[in-house]
């Protein structure tokens, strides 16, 4: 059993370890993705091939407010079954195709986009359809460049920009929604005579004629798996029978896909159809604990965001397939310059939403007015969290913080694994090792750091653990597939049931628990806690050992009769919202929450972070975590991380300080290691490698104001906080493959961490017509119209890391031992001029715990940077006021004072050092808008406006003392 297996491990590296794939199906043993993949293999052989699905004109109609387009739709293969088609034209341009079998024998599931979206999307009052004999459409948009049409026979659904196709559903004839039938032998609903007019030819309709399934065409010959399967000892009832979904989706002038997450493999998807580049399997999405995965694989991971990005340098378009149910994603790439796609779902409905962009920024804003944004962590979170499996005693954990600070490292979260709880019972302490938790967290946050632990699903069946018998006593216990008895599997705490969070009557249940306070009568609640306790959700694909693919069994049933098959990659992110919400409410007035989920779903970036579980100690694994990262971003989850060091064996120090770089350099930043490797804190390393993450950990802290500044970005706008080149240079060709560098919100920051053993140099690709200014080393690069590769040393000690011409960068740069403690600390402004000599930068502050900020209460500023004559001037001014007229950020804050009470309070928080990079001259005085003369000292070397690379020259103004929350100018005089 796999308990065993994984305490069984051995420390060393792991070179050995790889998935046991016989765990986990590959399409061939998934029967609705074999139909699904044989489906399209028969459209393939047959040029004549034609869809069955047509629209039913007579039934047509277009709602009074003209934004919805209804239709019955009728499949020549069964006459007698129903379907209704709606395509929806949302207010900012998404459209919504939905379609679903109409009195069928049972209910298709069709909750997930209700659990996805945060609100029914509002409908273009602004739009018209046309209806015609062979199709109707509607254009739409501010210019009216975009056109959705809804072709007849067959059905297709087509999205135009300026005429060009970007986005074809049932283009290739592969939509089949398999409707509720009975056990029955299929029995032939067409005369045989019609069969031809399916578009076969005379062969293929011969052939068809002779075969006793009419159907046969379409469906194939067998009923393969339709109404029971086995996979390995386990079998799955489906009591009711096919309901299998299959679209192809097809970007004509897009060669570039990406998102789907999660996998470990490239950010830009790759073939699955045997073509060179290179997979055989599809991508799969099933949550699934995929214990010691592939670093190179389309296999199922713990999370699961049916979105895709389509690319081209013309235009940006995407998918959110809003399916709960396992499914499965072929991809091909006909040309360099068009994706066809076949997506394979067991369950549900058809809802899918288009969106236009036509930029990757109007996807991110598009997608988050779908799902919402990613939540604005606590500032402390986006600090260094230390974790390991486990801390084993509350003097343990006392001890690592003692050894953090004597060695000057700063953290701010220390982390419990399941070794906490008593018989694995969450919530519940064990006193032998952990006798005193309140008073080890209120050390803890005495430094002013926090503590996180973790709370898995599986609750641990005995009437004596409260959690457990209070859900027995409530019902909202998980059911077997009678629908009646309890479900029981089998996880850490042995034999184990699961609370059904899709029923509403749990999630109150749930918040009280995490109460720290009694609640005065005999429910359980966490008095043993503090409000410096934060979680971790682990374990909810949901994992369980003994179930199949080391899951729930799909015939469990759910709360409304849905079976687990329906929702399972919902699942999880029911677990990390009411968690959330738990957190958030535990307090008053509220605090931000943070809760670190592995499984997820589209829309979990609302309740937290993620991370790419279990990985391994291999330099493989740390790069593709990166490229994970990134993938997680398109998907609109931007607070992700990989496990710092690898969660299994015992990374040497060479790779471990390589890993610090990469952890340093992503949106959650957490070390963790599996309970049989080696202690490997960061103070444990010897020299120079101590010294080494030591300095990586104070850089981390030092830029917390830019991280923090790219999640206000991301929380309002969408955009990721690590973003991709294709999405920070939208039509740079040769960019669109790159995941092993990126750059840090809209910053400027380009950072490519090292991922090889031995390296001491690099290649960072830099994009067109930019310059670039080496972090460390104020190398200045430039490029012309066309990108370039450039060699920089890259020894371990270095990360090769860019300021984008044009940036102006806020750092803080006073080492501290947590993020906490920082919020009063002074800021050096970074300006790294352009070739024009200007330069803009952003930044957003706030208290950091509370939600005070959705009113108001907030500093953003913008930096400038202009010329004025030889020199230059810049300035800092108010950007919230500037930005009250524009979409999101106006909502919240309309009431806005720029002399908040918040902005108020950092009065005094001052701007101590300004550096200039790339200045053509030098100066000759520099005063603030007050008069005052300033102090400065000037390196020469290359200006930003010659045509030359070389050492930029360097400006250093000695604090300046402007406030960082105030207007203020300082005059560089040249
Ligand atoms: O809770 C133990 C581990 C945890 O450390 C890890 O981060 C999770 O991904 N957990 C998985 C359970 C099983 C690990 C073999």
């Amino acid at each position: 059993m796999r308990v065993l297996g994984s305490f069984l491990l051995l420390a060393a590296v792991p070179v050995t370890l790889a998935v046991k794939s016989h765990d986990f199906k590959t399409c061939s043993q998934a029967g609705f993705c074999r139909r699904g993949r044989a489906l399209s293999a028969r459209a393939a052989q047959h040029e004549s091939w034609r869809s069955p699905y047509t629209v039913d004109a007579d039934s047509l109609t277009i709602s009074t407010d003209q934004a919805s387009f209804i239709a019955g739709v009728k499949s020549s293969l069964y006459p007698n079954i129903k379907f209704g088609l709606e395509v929806r034209v949302h207010e900012d341009g998404v459209v919504r195709v939905k379609m679903d079998e109409v009195d069928g024998l049972r209910k298709r599931y069709d909750e997930a986009a209700s659990w996805a979206l945060i609100a029914d999307p509002k409908i273009s009052n602004n739009i018209k359809w046309k209806v015609g004999k062979k199709d109707a459409r509607a254009v739409y948009g501010a210019k009216k460049d975009v056109e959705v049409v809804v072709s007849f026979e067959p059905l297709k659904v087509t999205t135009f920009r300026n005429g060009k196709e970007q986005v074809v559903l049932n283009g290739r004839g592969l939509l089949h929604l398999e409707h509720f039938r009975t056990k029955e032998p299929a029995v032939a609903e067409i005369p045989e005579s019609e069969v031809p007019e399916e578009g076969l030819d005379v062969e293929d309709a011969q052939k068809v004629l002779k075969a006793a399934k009419p159907t046969a065409w379409f469906e194939g010959e067998e009923e393969d798996a339709y109404w029971e399967e086995t996979f390995s000892s386990w079998t799955d009832s489906k009591p009711k029978g096919p309901e299998s979904l299959s679209l192809d989706i097809t970007f004509p002038n897009h060669g570039h896909v990406y998102g789907i997450p999660q996998h470990a493999s490239s950010l830009d998807l790759r073939t699955t159809t045997g073509e060179s580049p290179y997979y055989t399997e599809p991508y799969r999405l099933y949550n699934a604990d995929t214990f010691e995965y592939l670093a190179d694989s389309t296999m199922s991971l713990y999370g699961s965001i049916p979105v895709m990005h389509a690319h081209s340098t013309d235009s940006t378009v995407a998918i959110f397939n809003a399916v709960g149910s396992e499914t499965w994603i072929d991809i091909a790439h006909p040309s360099a310059s068009s994706t066809e796609t076949h997506w394979i779902s067991e369950s549900g409905i058809l809802d899918v939403f288009i969106m236009p962009g036509p930029t990757p920024k109007d996807i991110f804003a598009q997608y988050s007015g779908l799902t919402g944004t990613q939540a604005l962590p606590a500032d402390w979170a986006l600090g260094y969290h230390q974790c390991r499996w486990n801390y084993v005693s509350s003097d343990d954990v006392r001890s690592v913080q003692q050894k953090f600070d004597e060695a000057d490292m700063p953290v701010d979260v220390f982390w419990l694994d399941i070794e906490y709880a008593e018989e694995h019972k969450y919530f519940i302490w064990d006193k032998k090792t952990f006798p005193d938790p309140v008073e080890m967290t209120n050390d803890v946050a005495a430094a002013s750091r926090k503590m996180v632990v973790i709370i898995d699903p599986h609750f641990k069946r005995t009437s004596s653990y409260p959690v457990y018998q209070e859900a027995v006593d409530r019902g909202l216990l998980v059911r077997q597939k009678d629908g009646t008895s309890e479900y029981e599997g089998w996880c850490w705490s042995g034999s184990s049931a699961w609370v059904d969070f899709f029923n509403p009557a749990a999630w109150d249940w749930w918040k009280t628990l995490f109460k720290t306070y009694s609640l005065g009568d005999d429910k359980f609640s966490w008095t043993q806690s503090t409000d410096d306790v934060y979680i971790w959700n682990d374990m909810n694909e949901p994992s369980i050992f003994n179930g199949p693919e080391i899951s729930m069994p799909r015939d469990n049933v759910h709360h409304g009769g849905w079976e687990h098959r329906d929702l399972h990659n919902i699942n999880g992110m029911l677990f990390s919202n009411l968690t959330s919400q738990a957190i958030t409410v535990r307090s008053d007035p509220p605090k931000r929450p943070f809760v670190l989920t592995r499984s997820f779903y589209a829309g979990s970036q609302r309740f937290g972070a993620m991370w790419t579980g279990d990985n391994l100690g291999t330099w493989e694994h740390m790069a593709v975590g990166i490229k994970m990262v990134l993938a997680n971003s398109i998907g609109g989850f931007a607070f992700t991380g990989s496990d710092v060091g690898g969660f299994f064996g015992n990374p040497d120090p060479e790779m471990l300080v390589r890993w610090y770089h990469v952890g340093a350099f992503s949106p959650f930043f957490r070390a963790h290691a599996h309970i049989d490797t080696k202690r490997r804190e960061p103070y444990l390393l010897a020299e120079p490698h101590k010294t080494m993450v030591k300095n990586i950990l104070r850089r981390r802290y030092s830029m917390l104001p830019i991280w923090y500044t790219a999640f206000r970005e991301a929380s309002t706008t969408g955009l990721p906080v690590a973003r991709p080149h294709y999405v920070a240079f939208p039509k740079d060709e040769a960019g669109f493959s790159l995941d092993d560098q990126y750059f840090i919100g809209s910053s400027g920051l380009l950072v490519k961490p090292v991922t090889e053993k031995g390296a001491t140099k690099a290649s960072v690709y830099l994009p067109p017509n930019e310059i670039f200014y080496d972090y460390d080393s104020y190398s200045l690069y430039r490029t012309a119209a066309q990108g370039k590769s450039v060699e920089v040393a890259a020894e371990l000690s270095q990360l090769p890391l860019f300021i984008q011409g044009g940036s102006i960068l806020s750092t803080r740069e006073r080492p501290r031992r947590s993020a906490s403690v920082m919020r009063r600390d002074p800021f050096t402004l970074q300006v790294a001029l352009d070739k024009s000599s200007s330069a803009r930068g952003e930044l957003y502050l706030d208290d950091g715990v509370t939600f005070n900020h959705e009113q108001g209460q907030i500093v953003w500023r913008e930096f400038r940077s202009e010329k004025s004559g030889k020199g230059i001037k810049l300035s800092s001014r108010d950007l919230t006021t500037q930005n009250l007229n524009s979409a999101v950020d106006s909502v919240a804050l309309t009431t806005y004072d720029a002399a908040n009470a918040y902005a108020q309070s950092l009065a005094s928080v001052r701007v101590e050092r300004v550096v200039v990079l790339g200045l053509g001259a030098k100066p000759t005085k520099i005063t603030t808008s007050t008069g005052k003369e300033l102090q400065w000292e000037y390196v020469p070397g290359i200006s930003s406006s010659e045509k030359k690379e070389g050492t930029a020259s360097l400006l250093v103004i000695k604090d300046p003392a402007v406030s960082i929350a105030s207007d203020w100018e300082i005059v560089v005089q040249a």
